[in-house]
Order: C-alpha cells, then structure tokens, then sequence
C-alpha cells in the first residue's frame, strides 16, 4: 500500500514546491541595461513583483540604492540580478559603476485602485 502511494505524494510535494515558487497576481518584469540606460526607467508593480535586470552592455554595469537588499555586484554581459519588491513605495536606484544611469521601481499600495489586467 505504502509503495502505492509514495509517488503520488512526491508529486503532491513537487506541485506546491511550484505553487509556492510562482504566485498568481504579481507579474514579473526585466529591466534591461543597454547603452547606458536602464530600460523601461521607471516601472510601476504590484507588490511580489520580481524585477530582473540584464546587461545588454558589452561593458560592466551595477544595480545600485540605498534599499537594503536592492544592489548588484557588477553585471557583466547578459548577466542579470533579480530583487523582489514586497513593499508598497518608490525606490530609486543607480548604476553603481556610473550614477548617472538611473531608474526607479515604484511599488503599488495594496489598497491602490490598480488597473484589471
Ligand atoms: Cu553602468
């Protein structure tokens, strides 16, 4: 009996492993690097939103701020970093390696009126 049903829990363990992994309502987006810029600049989210950033650059860039959490080591080409925004509020950030490339991820309150998607 024990034999019978062992698979059928490890699927039921891979299942919510999954579940857990992916919610439902947040969307993940990239930001990608390219020729000095961060690109879209400014990103408006729901709160689960993973935000991945990409250097499309040949040359090394950083994700940069003063939120805890929300800094890079430097990118090189097509490497990426991943910061997941749980907390409604602005959050402006840098390239550390040239501050002039800026963006900002704004990160909707819960009781906001968000578009349907
Ligand atoms: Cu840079």
């Amino acid at each position: 009996m024990l034999r019978m049903k062992l698979p059928t829990i490890l699927v039921g363990v891979a299942v919510s492993v999954l579940w857990v992994a992916a919610p439902a309502q947040a969307e993940d987006i990239t930001v990608t690097i390219d020729n000095f810029a961060f690109t879209p600049q400014n990103v408006t989210v729901k709160p689960g939103t993973k935000v991945t950033w990409i250097n499309h650059d040949d040359i090394p860039h950083s994700v940069a701020s003063g939120t805890q959490g929300l800094r890079s080591k430097a990118l090189d080409t097509d490497q990426s970093f991943s910061f997941t925004f749980t907390t409604p509020g602005t959050f402006k950030y840098f390239c550390g390696l040239h501050p002039h490339m800026t963006g900002s991820i704004v990160v909707e309150g819960t009781t906001g009126s968000a578009a349907p998607q």
